[in-house]
């Protein structure tokens, strides 16, 4: 049984890996979609593929969650058509690069910490005030294992993660009074294009990370926030950390050698 049939959800990041799988999901789970990142070619394909499979409405908007005026105006242009989304997944980030601190590209510290950081932010601050005042609401942030652990050379995409938990937590305790959830799903790794955006490309650097192990799949993840947002009203899961079973922590992976 589903209990968000009908409902809305705002996926941001919706172009590839755990958004687009969440998109797919929520859809086959029977809520309409608005789907916003920066390849709009990508989010009109998904968007025709889940009509056509889920009957569902989709809409779809190029948003670059650093640009703070494009934010508000998506946002105030889903409101003006009648839609004030019953989900937030705010799932929109990345990593750049792999670098000691004091080695590290501060053009890669600006594109983590503006889009996994100030992007989250901007969404929410133009969204959540309508769900806050229509008396509904459920926000999922996609966190990571690595805003729970550090790991070396991850220092900056650690902290950004790290700051995505302190809002979720920040979040929650200021809506506390209103009926409005807040859930973070934290993965460990997810094979989807993430890894070759933090290695600009470099394919070979990507298999090499994943060699030997199974690692979960953008699906996977997709699964848990459905999970999350079937559950009834008066529960909330707070913070689901989601890893693959090859994986026990950042620091704890079990890879196979190769036969
Ligand atoms: P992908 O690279 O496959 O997807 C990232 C998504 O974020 C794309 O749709 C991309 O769209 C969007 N995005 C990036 N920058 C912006 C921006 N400035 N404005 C709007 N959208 C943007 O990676 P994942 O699906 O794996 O990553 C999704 C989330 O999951 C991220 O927050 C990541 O930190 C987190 N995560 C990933 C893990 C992994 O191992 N893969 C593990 C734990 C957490 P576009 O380029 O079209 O704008
Ligand atoms: C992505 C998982 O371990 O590569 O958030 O940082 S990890």
């Amino acid at each position: 049984m589903s209990r968000i049939a009908g409902k809305f959800a705002l996926v941001t990041g919706a172009s590839s890996g755990i958004g687009a799988a969440c998109a797919r999901r929520l859809a086959a789970d029977g809520a309409h979609l608005a789907l916003w990142a920066r390849r709009a070619d990508r989010l009109e394909a998904l968007a025709a593929e889940l009509e056509k499979a889920h009957g569902t409405r989709v809409s779809t908007a190029a948003v670059d969650v650093r640009d703070r005026a494009a934010v508000e105006r998506a946002a105030a242009a889903l409101v003006a058509a009648g839609v004030v989304p019953d989900i937030l997944v705010n799932n929109a980030g990345l990593a750049a690069g792999l670098a000691k601190l004091h080695e590290g590209d501060p053009d890669d510290w600006d594109r983590m910490i503006d889009t996994n950081l100030k992007g989250l932010l901007y969404v929410s601050r133009a969204v959540i005030p309508h769900m806050v005042r229509a008396g509904r609401g459920h926000i999922v942030n996609i966190g990571s294992i690595a805003g729970h652990q550090v790991y070396p050379m991850g220092n900056v995409y650690n902290a950004s993660k790290f700051a995505v938990k302190a809002l979720s937590e920040g979040m929650s305790v200021d809506l506390l009074g209103t009926p409005l959830r807040v859930s973070s799903v934290d993965p460990g790794h997810v094979r989807s294009e993430f890894a070759s955006v933090r290695y600009a490309g470099d394919e070979a650097r990507v298999d090499t990370l994943y060699q030997g192990f199974r690692p979960l799949s953008p699906d996977d993840v997709a699964e848990v926030v459905s999970y999350v947002v079937n559950a009834p009203e008066h529960v909330t899961l707070t913070d689901v950390i989601v890893m693959p079973t090859a994986q026990r922590s950042v620091h704890h992976i079990h890879r196979e050698e190769p036969a």
